[in-house]
């Protein structure tokens, strides 16, 4: 690593003390742009690093709101507006109890380079708060969305700034925070993604993530004459986007065999497939954050406390959370011949973790590439809207394919031109890049 490089990852973990999430999205970012920076000194002297690893804004806010008893409770929201060189800020809201600046700050930055690379002209942000879902009802959950989007109402637009859905954030909140913004504004407009069909929400958009992690991964799988028919898949996590990836995989004639929450994870041999999958919906919106469900009602083995890597499989999509697979488990993915590692979630495996995969020569592809297929169809929710015309099914999905599909190509060419072929981290990193610092450099000192 240059002198650079490394002041400058000293100098972000000096001002950004404790943020332990921000450092390693961060670290990962600058590595992969050493030969970008050798070859441009350019962006050296306008100081564009320095300047993208500080967001533009920070907004940090009190949420109160009451229980079903009466009681207050306070919690912490944040919205981190990340970089709007290339469009308006757009990233999720994350509605979890381990929810930190860090956390937010670490997403918001991934964002930025994901954003993009979809091709859309989207900047970065990301938001949330360590309010905690699990075991809430539909009224809690409302007034809390309420009171969040009284204070977050006055900082977004549909050209300033559109949140979505993450972790703990699905339809039902977006409807209930969309719903609070047009009381405050008197606005119906494309101000959030993820939204109900019926009022400017687009298809595909819950299927989306997921759907385009599974088109990430066929595209790798190809390059090695392979493809998801009759291969065994460990995905990790229930939610969304695991939900998302379970269908398509299911889809192409592979089978995911297993799926994981906080409490462990469960492994149905015979593949999660048809109704299993509906049932993913069901666990998801009994709020009760239990992948043990799933075993009780379909008879399969639970493993309390335990990681789904140890499994053998062809292919892995972790879909739950960061740093949810670290070096041991990506030792035993290889030595069980494990070919292909695609990300559903942000950041999911670590430093050393995807050095592993690395000298195993596997094919292993980072969320902000993989996943991407979210926020590129929250992107096509946005033409949507400003169009006032939906898209039928097919037409969305078929330019989610063709944007997962521009995303590997851009990310094979980069790591190509960059002399690390088949390197999907440092092709996704300087791609993204690429795009950033050049209208940044177009804008002057911003
Ligand atoms: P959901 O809330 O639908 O599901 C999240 C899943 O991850 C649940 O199974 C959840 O259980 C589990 N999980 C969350 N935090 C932890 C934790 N600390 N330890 C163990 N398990 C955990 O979220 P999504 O499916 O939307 O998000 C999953 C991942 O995908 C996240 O990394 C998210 O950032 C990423 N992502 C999401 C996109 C989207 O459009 N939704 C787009 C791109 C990426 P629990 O909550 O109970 O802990
Ligand atoms: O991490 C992500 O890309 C998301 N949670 C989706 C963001 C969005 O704006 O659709």
């Amino acid at each position: 690593m240059s002198e650079y490089v490394k002041n400058l990852i000293a100098q972000v973990k000096a001002k950004n003390a404790g943020e332990v999430e921000f450092h390693q999205a961060v670290e990962e970012v600058l590595e992969s742009l050493e030969l970008v920076l050798q070859k441009h000194p350019e962006y050296r002297s306008a100081k564009i690093i320095e300047r993208m690893v500080e967001p533009e804004r920070v907004v940090m806010f009190r949420v109160p709101w009451m229980d079903d008893r009466g009681e207050f409770h306070i919690n912490r929201g944040f919205r981190i507006q990340m970089n709007s060189a290339i469009g308006p800020y757009k990233g999720g809201l994350r509605f979890h109890p381990s929810v930190t600046l860090s956390i937010l700050k670490f997403l918001a930055f991934e964002q930025v380079f994901k954003n993009s690379l979809t091709s859309l002209p989207m900047g970065g942000g990301k938001g949330g708060s360590d309010f905690d879902p699990k075991g809430k009802s539909d009224l809690e959950v409302m007034r809390f969305c309420q009171s969040f989007m009284t204070e977050l109402y006055r900082h977004i637009g549909a050209d300033i700034d559109v949140p979505a859905g993450d972790i703990g954030v699905g339809g039902r909140e977006i409807g209930f925070l969309y719903g609070q913004f047009k009381r405050l504004t008197k606005e119906f407009t494309g101000v959030l993604t993820g939204k109900g069909l019926n009022w400017g929400g687009s298809l595909i958009r819950p299927e989306a993530t997921g759907f385009g992690a599974v088109y990430f991964a066929q595209e790798m799988l190809k390059t090695r004459n392979q493809s998801f028919d009759g291969k065994t898949v460990v995905v990790s996590g229930f939610g969304n986007v695991a939900w998302g990836a379970a269908l398509k995989i299911s889809e192409l004639g592979g089978k995911v065999v297993t799926l994981s929450g906080p409490d462990g994870f469960i492994h149905d041999k015979d593949g999660i497939k048809g109704e299993k999958i509906d049932f993913m919906l069901e666990m998801r919106a009994s709020a009760r954050d239990e992948v043990k469900l799933y075993a009780d009602k379909f008879k399969v083995p639970f493993y309390l406390g335990k990681r789904a890597w140890g499994v053998k499989a062809d292919v892995a999509l972790p879909c739950a959370t960061q740093n949810e697979l670290d070096e041991n488990d990506a030792k035993e993915l290889v030595k069980n011949g494990c070919i292909c590692v695609c990300e559903g979630a942000n950041m999911p495996t670590t430093i050393p973790g995807v050095k592993v995969f690395h000298e195993a020569k596997i094919l292993y592809a980072p969320g902000k590439a993989s996943n991407a297929g979210g926020v590129a169809t929250s992107g096509l929710e946005m033409s949507q809207n400003s169009m006032r015309l939906p898209w039928p099914k097919e037409e969305v999905d078929n330019r989610l394919h063709q944007i997962m599909t521009k995303i590997h190509e851009a990310c094979l060419d980069k790591a190509e031109k960059y002399c690390t072929p088949g390197n999907y981290v440092n092709g996704a990193n300087i791609a993204g890049f690429l795009k950033v610092a050049d209208a940044m450099m177009d804008q002057g000192l911003v």
